[in-house]
Parts: C-alpha cells; sequence; structure tokens
C-alpha cells in the first residue's frame, strides 16, 4: 500500500505569525522535494465564504449560531478535496480548521466586562460547537501558536474585521487552552508553539514537528472528534 500525505493544520490567535510560518513550511515542504497544498478557512472565494467574508467585514449581520454553521458548512465544501489530496500524496497546510470554529464561536457566547443585551437563544457551548465538524478529516498535526493578545497587539495592531478586539482575542485563547487539555494527549498531534519567540526560533521549533511526517503516513485519513 503507498502511503498518504500528511494533513498539517496551523491555528492561532489573530496576529500570532501564522501567515508568515505557514509560508516558511510551505517552501521547506517543497524544497525538501514533496508535494504541498494549502489551503485557508475561511475560504472566502466559495458562495457560503462570501457570506462569512460580507458578516466578518460588517456588511451583514448573522445571528452567531448561523456563523458558526456557515464556518462549519465552508469546510465540508472542501472535505473530499482534502481527502483527494492526501491520497495523491500532496502534503495539506491549512490556516485555521474547526478548532478557530469552536474557539471564536465559544468565546463570543463567554460572559463579558460589558453587558450585552439579552438573548432569546441559548449560548454557544463547546458541545454545541462541536457536533457540525464531527467527521470531517482529522488533522494528523495541529500546531497552536499561541501569543498573548497584549503581545499580539503591541506587533501591529489588530484589523478592522469582527472579532478582531484585544478583549475578544483574550477569550478566544482561553477557548483555545481548553480546546488543547482535551486533544493534547500522547500522539502529539496537538502542539502548542509559543509564538511570541522569533521568527526563526519559531520556525525552528514548528519544523521539529513536520519533518517526522514528511515520508506520509500507513493509515487512512481519520475523523474528527474520533
Ligand atoms: N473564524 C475562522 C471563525 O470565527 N470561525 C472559523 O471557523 C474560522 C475558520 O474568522 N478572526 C474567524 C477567525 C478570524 C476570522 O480569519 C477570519 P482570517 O484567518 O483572518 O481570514
Amino acid at each position: 500500500m503507498t502511503k498518504r500525505a500528511p494533513f498539517i493544520v496551523i491555528e492561532g490567535l489573530d496576529r500570532s505569525g501564522k501567515t508568515t510560518q505557514i509560508e516558511t513550511i510551505r517552501q521547506r515542504i517543497q524544497n525538501s522535494g514533496r508535494d504541498v497544498v494549502c489551503i485557508k478557512f475561511p475560504d472566502r472565494a466559495t458562495p457560503i465564504g462570501q457570506m462569512i467574508d460580507s458578516y466578518l467585514r460588517s456588511q451583514s449581520d448573522l445571528d452567531d449560531h448561523v456563523v458558526h454553521l456557515l464556518f462549519s458548512a465552508n469546510r465540508w465544501e472542501l472535505a473530499s478535496t482534502i481527502i483527494s489530496y492526501l491520497n495523491q500524496g500532496k502534503i495539506v497546510l491549512c490556516d485555521r480548521y474547526a478548532f478557530s470554529g469552536i474557539a471564536f464561536s465559544v468565546a463570543k457566547s463567554l460572559p463579558t466586562e460589558v453587558e450585552s443585551p439579552p438573548s432569546d437563544l441559548p449560548p454557544i457551548t463547546l458541545p454545541w460547537a462541536r457536533a457540525p465538524d464531527a467527521s470531517l478529516p482529522a488533522p494528523d498535526l495541529t500546531l497552536f501558536l499561541d501569543i498573548a493578545p497584549q503581545v499580539a497587539r503591541v506587533r501591529g495592531g489588530y484589523g478592522e474585521e469582527r472579532y478582531e478586539k484585544e478583549d475578544l482575542q483574550r477569550r478566544v485563547r482561553s477557548v483555545f487552552g481548553e480546546i488543547g487539555r482535551e486533544m493534547s494527549g500522547e500522539d502529539r498531534k496537538w502542539v502548542v508553539v509559543d509564538a511570541g519567540l522569533s521568527l526563526s526560533a519559531v520556525s525552528q521549533e514548528i519544523w521539529g514537528y513536520v519533518e517526522p511526517l514528511l515520508d506520509g503516513l500507513d493509515s487512512s485519513v481519520g475523523r474528527l472528534w474520533t
């Protein structure tokens, strides 16, 4: 049986240096002579992605539950493509995945210092947020680039999109921490990387986790939450 390629996800807070690190890994993988495909969620090019894009740029308003399901549907749109890349031996490097989906949606429902208007709908909990992504292709490695929101802000400031606020980023980080505690087991499929270090130190650490996967895997692609 020929081996399939690994599915590698990079997660992190806004301004954690994800984009730069992904480009560095992509180049290193290519230099090693392997095929690599980069994908990114949300994929704003699809019809669902366009709805998400308009929401993120505050051009439309949607209930938090609805947006959560759109983000998940946006991943399902690409699920079979991801599996087919992996089976063709193409390494998939993915910028954000279901973990961002959970972290941002649950964080929005956590209590804030500012009183928000009461809602008729229930808050988004971890089990509710996890459900729509169940059975999506599971990453073989997720690298969570961890950075304190106040350090991220000093790095260059947040943009203008929804969620790019320090108070929300703090709550997102705490949900990511909770997800990480559930995910990190003996298998090292979830790894926390200190993104506050220098670019080269971060990319060196990341490479230490990526390199052992480059020769492919014998197992078939896993399914999320199983
Ligand atoms: N985001 C991303 C979510 O809220 N749920 C998701 O499922 C995903 C994949 O979208 N602030 C949020 C995180 C980001 C925002 O992402 C846009 P990016 O990587 O800045 O394009």
